[in-house]
């Protein structure tokens, strides 16, 4: 696969941002070899500079849902753009987005857009603590929430694989407050509540964990962080900016039935354009200026340009089915489930154990022979393998999250063929890996 264009362009964006890149994970620096340059992608394909294509399991890791350059996303833009980008005023499509995401998201009564998943969380967290008068957090160890310093303590994503638990930068009086307990263990969080529950302003999870690589909660478990929370006076947030709208098209309190206090939500919300929102119980959210003492503001929160690219994201992600058909949500379940078991096929022919993790269309696996439940048994898996079988899926034109750490996405516009060639490019890679396992030997 000739790379050139995009090494150059890699050597020319490093000498004048941080590793080349404007998010770590894009770096490729775990996967020891070089990114691709996007051009232009279009429904689930993806274009680099030197003219390869691939087919795309990232979605720009999450929101591109409906598939890329979606005609009836870029024609709204159009015509919203030239109506002007930015007014930093109150505009109808505010009220119509926020209307729309609450036909899905009941628990969410009140809600504010913000411009990023990390400005989400970031002020669910400060409302948590306002509402309650509490300073201390409980996140937990791989959950990734943004990069604001009190979520930066054992965060997942792009720290967890660069294998940092917490960033220097966070003053240790801030990460002082926030306590990081063992994902999915149950023990582990009624000993931290029972002990300092009354002290503890609010329950930040990833209600399925994406940022470890994919991994559902235990059976229970929500329930669990459910009841302690109520025990305790504290509040149960869900960080859904990835599973939401994905692990069903009611994220995961949908799908597990547990209705939290606040919920986050970004990605899939702005369909591609920076927009996030955070909302929950009206009494809760009633705090947050100007109605009320906490504060959070944003100079391009609720952006016209965003709202409308979202608003079309939901209204074909939620609209009726044609007579007889699944809804939206559950042929990319259905799909997603197809490409694993593909996979879990191929591997099997090839000799090589793997744990795959699906929730909705988000999805991952492991190159580990047990099961994996928390950030523990993620890190334990094979990560030169998971090496080896993304550079060879890459050079088949397969384009996947360069990361043990990070979820795989699939959306409407993957066809069963592109499904079928990605499982065939599964078995090579596969093999690739049993080869360089044999050569080890
Ligand atoms: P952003 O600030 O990147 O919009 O959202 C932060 C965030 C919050 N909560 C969850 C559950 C998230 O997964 C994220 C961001 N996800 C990463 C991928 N694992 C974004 C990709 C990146 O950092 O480049």
């Amino acid at each position: 696969m000739n790379l050139e264009k995009s090494l150059a362009a890699f050597h020319e964006a490093k000498r004048i941002m941080p590793g080349g890149v404007n998010s770590p994970v894009r770096s490729y620096a775990n996967v020891d070899c070089n990114p691709p340059f996007i051009a232009r992608a279009e429904g689930d394909r993806i274009y680099d500079i030197d003219g390869n294509e691939y087919i795309d399991y990232v979605g720009s890791w999450g929101p591109m849902v409906v598939g890329h350059a979606h005609p009836q996303v870029v024609r709204a833009l159009q015509e919203a753009a030239a109506r002007g980008t930015s007014y930093g005023a109150p505009t109808l499509l505010e009220t119509e987005l926020a209307k729309l995401v609450q036909t899905v998201y009941p628990s969410m009564e009140v809600m504010r857009m913000v411009s990023s998943g990390t400005e989400a969380t970031m002020s669910a967290i400060r409302l948590a603590r306002g509402f309650t008068g509490r300073d201390k957090i409980v996140k937990f160890v791989g959950c990734y929430h943004g990069h604001s310093d009190s979520l930066l303590v054992n965060a997942g994503s792009g720290l967890a694989t660069f294998g940092v638990p917490s960033s220097p930068g966070v003053p240790r009086a801030v990460a002082a407050d926030t306590i990081a307990v063992p994902y999915n263990d149950v023990d582990a969080i009624t000993r931290v509540m029972e002990e300092q529950g009354d002290a503890i302003a609010c329950i930040i999870v990833e209600p399925i964990a994406g940022n470890m690589g994919c991994v559902p909660p235990r059976q229970g478990y929500l329930e669990v962080l459910r009841q302690l929370t109520e025990k305790h006076g504290a509040l149960l947030i869900f960080d859904e900016v990835m599973c939401g709208f994905r692990a069903s098209l009611g994220g995961a309190q949908a799908a597990y039935g547990i209705t939290p206090d606040l919920t986050c939500l970004g990605k899939i919300i702005g369909g591609g354009m920076p927009c996030a929102a955070y909302g929950g119980r009206r009494d809760i959210m009633m705090h947050i200026a100007p109605v009320g003492p906490v504060y959070q503001a944003g100079t391009l929160s609720g952006n016209p340009l965003a709202m409308t690219a979202g608003l079309e994201t939901l209204r074909i992600l939620t609209a009726e089915p044609e007579a007889g058909e699944p809804d939206k949500s559950r042929i990319l379940t259905l799909k997603t489930k197809k490409l694993l078991l593909g996979w879990q096929e191929k591997a099997g022919e090839a000799g090589v154990a793997i744990c795959a993790h699906q929730a909705g269309s988000m999805f991952s696996i492991f190159f580990s022979e047990k099961e994996v439940f928390d950030y523990e048994d993620a890190c334990a898996a094979d990560q030169k393998a998971f090496a080896v079988w993304f550079k060879a899926m890459l050079e088949q034109g397969i384009y996947l999250a360069p990361s043990q750490f990070e979820t795989l996405f699939l959306s409407l516009s993957h066809t069963d063929e592109d499904i079928a060639r990605t499982v065939a490019a599964a078995g090579k890679a596969f093999a690739a890996v049993a080869r360089q396992r044999r050569d080890l030997f």
